[in-house]
């Protein structure tokens, strides 16, 4: 269901218009509110009343996150203490979390977008909404639950852990509408399976999975377990949290991105230019709503491509393509560019091993190795070791055609691989260690 038919459907020259009008507007804002863009802008040469039509963003500076990091904790903030009402962080691997604010109307915006977002999966009010990602600075939690209120559904917030526990409410409670990390979707249909559960007797309809990569292949087999509609959900704090980009339950074909609220692009992470519609690169994200967290031109690192051709919901907004991973994600093994969402698929098309597995990369003298370790499942690991190392040749030769790389697989006993309640980590990089 489009929820909001005038946003989403526009002829797409009304939809530049206010884009431009809101364009001219943050980078007003920002010009007159942080000191670091001020700076920036002035550096580049560029004057708020010079952005006279939307090709003139390509005039603006790029953010990056290490931008964010230098003006740490609330130097990029666009709006004064008092207005700001919530700070969410993202998780930052290494080091200190990168804070992000809201204003009561980016909390207003960000819930209407995430009603937006659950609409489009088809939830609409009388719908149970079981809420499955972290509540806390992570922004899933919070995100889907004040989206899910707007539409007038129930909320159950049930954040992450105890998989038993919640496996007992989607039971009891009855929700309809599932937001979880993929793979936390897939742990719970194993759980599941080990209580006993039949999910087809269970009233759950639609997934709404995101925040982290995931392959279609994937997306297959959490639909067969869990018997609902898994559609990929996209988003990240520095541009709003969850309520970014979501897949139409109609077409589950890309993401449409909510162009009202942000103005995407894609570049050449390496030379900058802006890349055409179609042609994968870098994700890159102006934000013309936000005022507590402004951003121009941010570069997510997120790797994917751009489409404008109406879809068949009848949304008219662009859409991006199932995120690749991000670009630090991507390992590159003798040459060879790999992503870990391309060794799943692969992983996925070979029966008998589980859909969980960990990339480990490592380095043998001047060269990168990797590492991939799969779990296999219940019926093959009772099988002979003949026959165990013949799936192994068989997963190592598939890699081989794909990528033209040799990698080492190391088949591992079913449940060894460690479970996530929340964003799974797939690579361990052994030669940062
Ligand atoms: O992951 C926000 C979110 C919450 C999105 C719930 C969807 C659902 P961060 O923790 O800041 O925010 O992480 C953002 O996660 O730059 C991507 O690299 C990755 N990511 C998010 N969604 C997807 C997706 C949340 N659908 C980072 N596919 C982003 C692939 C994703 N990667």
């Amino acid at each position: 269901m489009i929820r909001d038919i005038e946003n989403e459907t526009r002829p797409r020259e009304d939809l530049q218009a206010l884009q431009l009008q809101r364009l001219q507007a943050v980078v007003e804002r920002v010009y007159h509110l942080v000191p670091f863009y001020r700076r920036r802008l002035d550096e580049a040469g560029v004057k708020p009343e010079q952005i006279r039509t939307l090709d003139d963003l390509k005039r603006l500076p790029f953010t990056t996150k290490q931008d964010i990091r230098d003006n740490y904790p609330f130097g990029m903030f666009a709006a004064p203490m008092d207005q700001i009402v919530r700070i969410h962080a993202s998780s930052g691997t290494t080091g200190k979390p990168t804070p992000v604010a809201y204003t009561q109307r980016d909390i207003d915006n960000w819930a209407e977008l995430m009603a937006r977002t659950l609409a489009a999966g088809g939830a609409h009010a009388g719908d149970i909404v079981h809420v499955a990602y972290g509540y806390g600075l992570f922004t899933g939690g919070l995100g889907a639950h004040y989206g899910a209120e707007r539409l007038g559904a129930a909320v159950i917030p049930v954040s992450g852990g105890q998989t038993r526990r919640q496996i007992m409410l989607i039971q009891d409670f009855c929700p309809t509408v599932l937001c979880c990390t993929p793979s936390f979707a897939l742990y719970l249909a194993e759980v599941g399976q080990e209580m006993g559960v039949d999910f087809a007797k269970t009233k759950l309809r639609v997934g709404i999975f995101g925040a982290e990569p995931w392959s279609d292949a994937m997306r297959t087999e959490i639909e067969a377990r869990l018997h609902l509609d898994a559609l990929d959900i996209y988003g990240l704090s520095e541009i709003l949290g969850p309520g970014v980009a979501i897949e139409c339950v109609e077409a589950k074909r890309g993401l449409h991105i909510f162009e009202d609220h942000f103005l995407p692009e894609i570049i050449n992470p390496v030379t900058l230019e802006t890349l055409a519609p179609g042609e994968i690169g870098e994700l890159v994200i102006t934000t013309i709503t936000k005022e507590a967290f402004p951003l121009l031109r941010y570069r997510t690192r997120d790797i994917t491509s751009l489409n404008y051709a109406p879809c068949k919901c009848g949304r008219t907004i662009a859409r991006i393509g199932r995120l690749q991973g991000r670009s630090d994600d991507m390992l590159i093994i003798r040459g060879v560019n790999v992503f870990p969402s391309q060794i799943e698929s692969v992983l996925m098309e070979t029966p008998g091993v589980a859909p969980h597995y960990q990339l480990i990369v490592d380095r043998e003298g001047q060269l990168d190795t990797l590492e991939v370790a799969v779990e296999v499942d219940e019926t093959v690991f009772s099988d002979e070791v003949k026959q165990l190392q013949a799936l192994a040749q068989n997963i190592q030769r598939k890699i081989k055609d794909y990528f033209t790389v040799s990698v080492k697989v190391k088949l591992v006993e079913p449940r060894t691989i460690p479970r996530s309640e929340g964003k799974a980590q797939r690579v361990i990089d052994k030669r940062k260690m």
